[in-house]
C-alpha cells in the first residue's frame, strides 16, 4: 500500500479531539508544502536553469545574496500572499516584515523562514533546505497590520515548524507539536508521503558536528567539550568519535534526527551576542523539531525555546541534538 500523503495526514490530525491542527493551519503548512515542492524543482535544474552563482545584492545579514535565495523567497512569499491564513512573513532574506497586503483576506497566523538554508552548498550541489516556523499573531494586532514586535515571541509559541530539505531525496519534515514526521517528495505525481515518524532521536551516537575553523571562538566549555571528543577512547569520554560537518544546518540536523548526534554553532564567547545562527528562523524551528523528537536544544546556558526574542535578525549560539551531549556541554 502507498505511505499516506501529507493531506491525508493533516487532515486526520485535524479531526482528532482537541486537535493540534485547526483547518486553517493545515491548509498554510499545505501551501509551505507546495511552496518548497517549487523551490525543489528550480534547484534540481541547476545551471540549466540559471539559478546557480550570486547576486550583487547583500542581505540585511550583509550576506552576498545567491541567486536561489531570492527565488526561493519569492516562491514563499508569492505562495503564501493570498490564501488568507496568514497575517504577515518575515525571512531571512528581508529586512523588514511583509504584512499581508491589503487586497487580501487576513488570517490568524505569522510565517517565518529561511529560505535557503546553506546556501553556500547549492553551486556545488550539496545538500540545502528551506526552514519554516508558524506562530499565531497576537490577538493584539487584530484590526490592525503587524508590527515587528508581533513576530517576537519565545520559541515555545510555535504551532508548527519544519524543513524541506533537498538532497538526494526531496523531504518535508514536520511537527505540529504533536512528533517529527517525514515526508518524501515523490516527484512524479507532485505528493509528499509519510515515510517516517514519529522520529526519536537515536541516543548515545558518538558522532559532533561542528565547524573547527571557529576554534577561536569557542568558549572554555565547548573547547573542553570537543577536545575531550577528540581525545577519543584515551580521553575521559573513554570511546572514539567522529565529526560530520555539511555546513547547511538542515542536512546537519537531517542526519542527527535520522542517527543521532549533536551539533553546535557556539555563540562567539568574545562579543555578546555575537553568532552565526538565527534565532527566530533557523533555531527555533530546529529546536522544535529536536525537543519533539526527544532532543535537546541549548543556546549553551539554557534551552533556545524560553529565550524573548529582542529583534528579528536577532542571533544566537545553538547546541542541539542527543539530550545526553547537550548536557555533557552544560556539565562544569
Ligand atoms: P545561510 O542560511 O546564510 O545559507 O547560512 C547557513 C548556515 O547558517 C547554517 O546552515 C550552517 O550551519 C552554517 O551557516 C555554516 O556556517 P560555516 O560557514 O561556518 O560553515
Amino acid at each position: 500500500m502507498q505511505p499516506i500523503s501529507l493531506s491525508r495526514f493533516l487532515i486526520e490530525q485535524q479531526r482528532l479531539p482537541e486537535s493540534p491542527c485547526p483547518a486553517e493551519l493545515r491548509l498554510l503548512i499545505e501551501t509551505v508544502a507546495r511552496a518548497c515542492k517549487a523551490i525543489s524543482h528550480a534547484i534540481s535544474k541547476g545551471a540549466l536553469g540559471d539559478v546557480l552563482g550570486s547576486l550583487k545584492s547583500e542581505n540585511v545579514q550583509g550576506e552576498v545574496q545567491k541567486k536561489l535565495d531570492v527565488i526561493a523567497n519569492d516562491l514563499l512569499l508569492d505562495a503564501n500572499e493570498w490564501g488568507g491564513h496568514l497575517a504577515g512573513m518575515a525571512s531571512e532574506e528581508m529586512e523588514t516584515i511583509h504584512p499581508i497586503p491589503n487586497r487580501y483576506p487576513k488570517g490568524e497566523y505569522l510565517l517565518l523562514f529561511d529560505p535557503i538554508d546553506g546556501s553556500s552548498n547549492v553551486d556545488v550541489d550539496l545538500s540545502v533546505g528551506t526552514i519554516f516556523s508558524v506562530v499565531r499573531a497576537p490577538e493584539a494586532c487584530a484590526g490592525r497590520e503587524v508590527v515587528e514586535a508581533d513576530f517576537l515571541q519565545p520559541g515555545r509559541n510555535q504551532v508548527a515548524a519544519g524543513y524541506a530539505i533537498y538532497g538526494p531525496q526531496t523531504l518535508l519534515v514536520l511537527t505540529i507539536g504533536a512528533g517529527v514526521y517525514e515526508f518524501t517528495l515523490e516527484r512524479e505525481i507532485g505528493s509528499w508521503r509519510l515515510t517516517d515518524g514519529p522520529m526519536r532521536i537515536p541516543t548515545g551516537t558518538r558522532e559532533f558536528a561542528i565547524n573547527m575553523a571557529r576554534r577561536p571562538q569557542w568558549s572554555p566549555a565547548v573547547a573542553r567539550y570537543v577536545e575531550d571528543r577528540l581525545l577519543g577512547s584515551a580521553g575521559p569520554c573513554g570511546h572514539d568519535y567522529n565529526m560530520r560537518w555539511t555546513a547547511s544546518m538542515v542536512a546537519d540536523v537531517h542526519r542527527i534526527l535520522k542517527r543521532g548526534g549533536v551539533f553546535l554553532y557556539p555563540a562567539d564567547h568574545r562579543t555578546p551576542g555575537k553568532a552565526r545562527l538565527r534565532l527566530l528562523y533557523e533555531a527555533n524551528p530546529m529546536s522544535l523539531l529536536i525537543e519533539q523528537a526527544g532532543g535537546a536544544s541549548s543556546d549553551g546556558s539554557a534551552a533556545i525555546l524560553d529565550i524573548d526574542p529582542v529583534s528579528l535578525h536577532q542571533r544566537v549560539g545553538v547546541v542541539m541534538g542527543d539530550k545526553e551531549e547537550v548536557a555533557a556541554l552544560h556539565r562544569p
